[in-house]
């Protein structure tokens, strides 16, 4: 990715206060400029460990503070990611994402366990990626010698509004882990959640410091909260279409040459109100029945969209 021109707050803002018609207009232009193609990238998400997670994120099923109901919990066994990872091959992704509910990444057997996944499913010709929580500079290049090629971590929120949603790990240190992961070479992918109770404010500093990292961000993933039962956000209103599509247009905007992820929150949304994620910039999106721990798209509701849409999947 190339290097990006630092944009002023000021910038930012400017451009998020938009009416957003005109913005949606800028936004597709672009999209259809730096991704001719029209393709919507297919990722899947593999969850190695899930929940049992001690940090206090109070959007998250996997943290162990809350009385979240969650299914399994717990670490799977590399056959059980690699019959995933074929599965979500055979139903056209290209890419997969191994997540596990940590902190940070420990070095021993479940460190290896991924590493040796990632290989396994790079050689069955996906792309594969990560997200470890904090991870250092050693791990991350064990990461990519074994075949993974990009990193998620997001920054979720503004700085200034994280402590309100997260006390156990750090701003500053997200912020880190990010430029350790570009500077390692590896794809960074990194964005947030909108609908925790945050201001426009909170989301013009989120758009600014990811359009601001060294490098361009391969990925920039878009989550909706989808509130959980048991977890301190679990009553939060829903969102408006509006608001997500003004995110993405002023994503797509800063960023022109960074997928964008489309990613929890999906399912809650009609065809239409997809569409105009898709045009106003989204060509990126996570496939299959589940994400970690909620209910995803079917996939043959995704495809028939697609195709309606003269979309084609990458
Ligand atoms: N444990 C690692 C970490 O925190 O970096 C990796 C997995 S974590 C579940 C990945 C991301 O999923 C979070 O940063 C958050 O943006 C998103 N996420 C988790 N729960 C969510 C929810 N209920 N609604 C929307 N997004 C959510
Ligand atoms: C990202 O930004 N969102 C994905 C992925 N990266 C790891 C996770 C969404 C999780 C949604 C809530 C759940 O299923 O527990
Ligand atoms: Fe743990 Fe990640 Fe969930 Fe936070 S977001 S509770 S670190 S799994």
């Amino acid at each position: 990715m190339n290097k990006v021109d630092r944009i002023s707050r000021e910038q930012v803002q400017k451009l998020f206060n938009l009416p957003l018609l005109d913005l949606l207009q800028e936004a597709t232009e672009l999209h259809r400029k730096y991704f001719p193609e029209r393709k919507i990238y297919l990722n899947t998400l593999i969850s190695y460990k899930t929940g049992a997670c001690f940090e206090d994120c109070a959007y998250c099923a996997q943290s162990s503070r809350y009385n979240s109901k969650i299914e399994a919990v717990g670490y799977i066994k590399e056959k059980e990611i690699l019959a995933q990872a074929e599965k979500a091959k055979a139903q056209g992704s290209s890419r997969v994402c191994i997540s596990a509910s940590w902190k940070e990444v420990s070095e021993g057997k479940h460190f290896e366990t991924i590493l040796s996944a990632g290989r396994k499913i790079r050689e069955m010709g996906l792309d594969v990626c990560a997200t470890l929580g904090f991870v250092s500079v050693e791990q991350l290049k064990k990461l990519m010698d074994n075949g993974f090629s990009a990193y998620n971590h997001n920054v979720d929120t503004s700085e200034s509004f994280y402590p309100n949603i997260i006390t156990t790990r750090n701003y500053i240190d997200r912020l880190k882990t990010l430029q350790r992961i570009q500077k390692t070479g590896l794809n960074c992918c990194s964005g947030g959640i909108i609908g925790m109770g945050e201001s426009e404010n909170d989301r013009i500093d989120m758009l600014h410091v990811l359009a601001n990292r060294e490098k361009a961000l391969f990925t920039f993933p878009i989550n909706v909260l989808v509130p959980i039962p048991g977890t301190p956000l679990e009553s939060m209103p829903p969102i408006e279409i509006w608001e997500l599509l003004r995110i993405i247009a002023v994503g797509r905007i800063l960023m022109p040459q960074t997928r964008i992820c489309l990613a929890a929150g999906r399912v809650q949304m009609n065809d239409e109100a997809l569409a105009l994620s898709y045009m106003a910039g989204a060509n990126a999106v996570f496939a299959g029945e589940k994400l970690l721990t909620t209910e995803n798209t079917d996939i043959d509701k995704d495809l028939q969209l697609f195709n309606k849409l003269g979309l084609k999947i990458g």
